[in-house]
Parts: C-alpha cells; structure tokens; sequence
C-alpha cells in the first residue's frame, strides 16, 4: 500500500523536478495528483511514463490525501497550505512562509530527521533555502565531531534560483551581447546578470544583509544547533543551475583537513571530490541533475586555530528544492506514516 500525494505547482521548474524525483525513487505512490493554478489547468506534466493533466488548485479537495508537496510561492502557499493541512492532509512547503514558525519543523534528512515528529502541530513540515540545504548536509558532520562556533559562506547562485524569469533572462541576455541590436535590459535582476555577478538576492534588511543572507543564519540555527553563528554574502552568478559556496568554518576543537575529508566521505548525501591537481574539484555544470552535496578543496584555515576552508556545490533544484522534499516525504513514510 502506498500514498495519495499531491504536487502542488507542478508545471513549475521545481513541481516538475518533484514529480521526477518521486518517480526516479520509486516513492510509493498510490495515486497522484497534480495541482496547478487556474490559468495552467490542463497543462501536461510527466511522472514517469505516465502524461498527467493538472487540476484547478483552487477547488481541489485536500480530504483522503495523504501529503502535499508545494511548490508554489509565499502568497499562494498561505491561501492552500492551510486549506490542504485542516483537511488532514500533510504539507511539506518549500517556500519560506512557514520555516521560522516553531510550531513547523523545518528539515533537511540527513541532518534532523528526528525533529519531523513536530509536524503535527500545523500538519506542515517546511523545507529550507537551497543555499541552506546543501551547506548543512556538509556542516552537520563536522560539527558533530568538532562543534562548529561559527561559519563565514559566500554564494554562487546559479539564476535558476530565480526560477524560469530568471533562467530566461541570462539567456536572452547572453545572446543579446552578440547582438546589440536586440539589447535584454535587466528585468528580473537588478542589473545585468549576463558576463556579471550581483552581490544581492532577496530583498534587503534594515542590518544591510539581505534577505538571502538572514535565511542561511536563520536557518542553520534551526536545523543543526542555535549556537552556530553563521555570517553571509549571496551573490547571483551566470550560472543556470547549481549553487556553489565557499564555505569557512571555526570549530571548537581542532579537526584534521585529512580528518574532515574522511568524516565527509562517510556522510550521508555528500561526495567528495577533492583531488589537489587541476580539475579535481567539482563545479556546478558537473552536478546538474545530481542527489548528492559536493564538497571540493578541503584545507585547514591557517590564520586561526582551529579552521577549515572548503568549497560545496549541490543542483538547487534538486537537494536544493526538489530533492529535498521527496527525501521529507519519504522520512514521513518511514518514521511516521509507515505506509510504503
Ligand atoms: C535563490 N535561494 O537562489 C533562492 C531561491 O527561500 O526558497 C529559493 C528561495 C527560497 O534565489
């Protein structure tokens, strides 16, 4: 026996990324239900083998459904997450409405699976940031062998992140500079983002950080431990999917580059690439499409004592979004639902 699962904004980049990942995983599907707003209703979206039409979003009812994994934004998800929840029906959310609610685990499986038992609170369970995700796959181990103090991360966030507005515009924008007759002004980034990076994602708060920045602090406190003190810069970059972070990270005790490669290697959903020689680290064109975290160019941090630099790069639309969400549905099923 398996589940009734709904995707909701399933002819989006990370609804359809969703419906792959359930059927690559072979997630024990009984039926399926793909949810759209109105102006896509009966679009065709795959899953599998199989063409599905999408449903009206806005009359679908959420009753005898066993979880919903939405993928729509902030102001849709308020309207229908709540709708979908009262009828009994777990929502796993990835946008940022619910991830700083107490009353909504927020979670990544490889590191709290533990914390999804608090779902029942709302019947919601959140699922973090991409820049979030990918680096807590790659800090939790380190710091359950070293306790991490704090954490210093600089983004290369491919415009995907952005979604298709944003994909479609370094495209245009990229073909534009070889015809500057056809000139793509930027719309959906600040500036050009073409042959360019911008030092800005989300909006801005009143410290002068971004929005971006603020989640990876929030969100690293709430999925691996509060003390972590993390600091941040996210920048855009001509990429089309994969973000990538250089990350350096203070420990308590002192941890061995050698050390840290082994516990990585261990580590659920990392691999290491970490070859000192030219090409023997990973970048974002090599892990499109991939489940795993990367994780490249390990070395001690020599001006402090107890340092490690190193470099993570994961597919945001897969642990970053998609993936990770599957990877919940699938962590309801076994410690909780136990249906499959
Ligand atoms: C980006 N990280 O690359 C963002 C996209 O809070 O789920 C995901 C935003 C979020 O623009």
């Amino acid at each position: 026996m398996g589940y009734r699962v709904a995707v909701v904004g399933a002819t989006g980049n990370v609804g359809r990324e969703m419906l792959n990942i359930l059927a690559e995983r072979q997630f024990p599907v009984d039926e399926i239900a793909v949810l759209a707003s109105r102006k896509s209703m009966g679009s065709e979206v795959s899953f599998g083998d199989k063409t599905l039409k999408t449903k009206d979003l806005d009359t679908f009812d959420f009753t005898g459904w066993d979880m919903a994994l939405f993928a729509v934004g902030s102001e849709a998800t308020s309207i229908y997450a709540p709708k979908a929840a009262a009828a009994g029906c777990i929502v796993i959310d990835n946008s940022s409405l619910y991830r700083y609610d107490p009353d909504v685990p927020l979670i990544v499986p490889e590191v709290n699976p533990e914390a999804i038992t608090g779902y029942s609170k709302k019947n919601i369970i959140a699922n973090p940031n991409c820049s979030t995700a990918q680096m807590v796959v790659a800090l939790k181990p380190l710091h359950d062998r070293a306790r991490i103090k704090r954490v210093v991360v600089s983004t290369y966030q491919s415009v995907s992140g952005a979604g298709k507005e944003g994909i479609d515009e370094l495209w245009d924008q990229t073909k534009s500079i070889y015809n500057p007759v056809d000139d793509k002004p930027a719309k959906k980034f600040t500036k050009q983002i073409a042959f360019n990076v911008i030092p800005h994602i989300d909006v801005f708060m009143d410290d002068g950080s971004t929005k971006e920045e603020w989640k990876m602090v929030a969100e690293t406190k709430k999925i691996v431990d509060k003390a972590i003190k993390v600091t941040a810069t996210c920048v855009r970059v001509p990429v089309f999917v994969g973000h990538s972070e250089a990350i350096n990270i203070e420990f308590e005790d002192f941890l061995d580059e050698d050390e840290a490669r082994d516990i990585l290697r261990e580590a659920p959903g990392v691999m290491v690439i970490d070859k000192r020689e030219d090409g023997g680290y990973v970048t974002p064109v090599e892990c499109v499409g991939d489940y795993a975290t990367f994780i490249s160019r390990i070395r001690q941090d020599s001006t402090i004592d107890n340092g490690l630099n190193l470099w993570c790069v994961s597919d945001n639309l897969r642990k970053g979004a998609a993936l990770n969400a599957v990877q919940i549905a699938e962590t309801l099923g076994t410690r909780v639902l136990k249906k499959g």
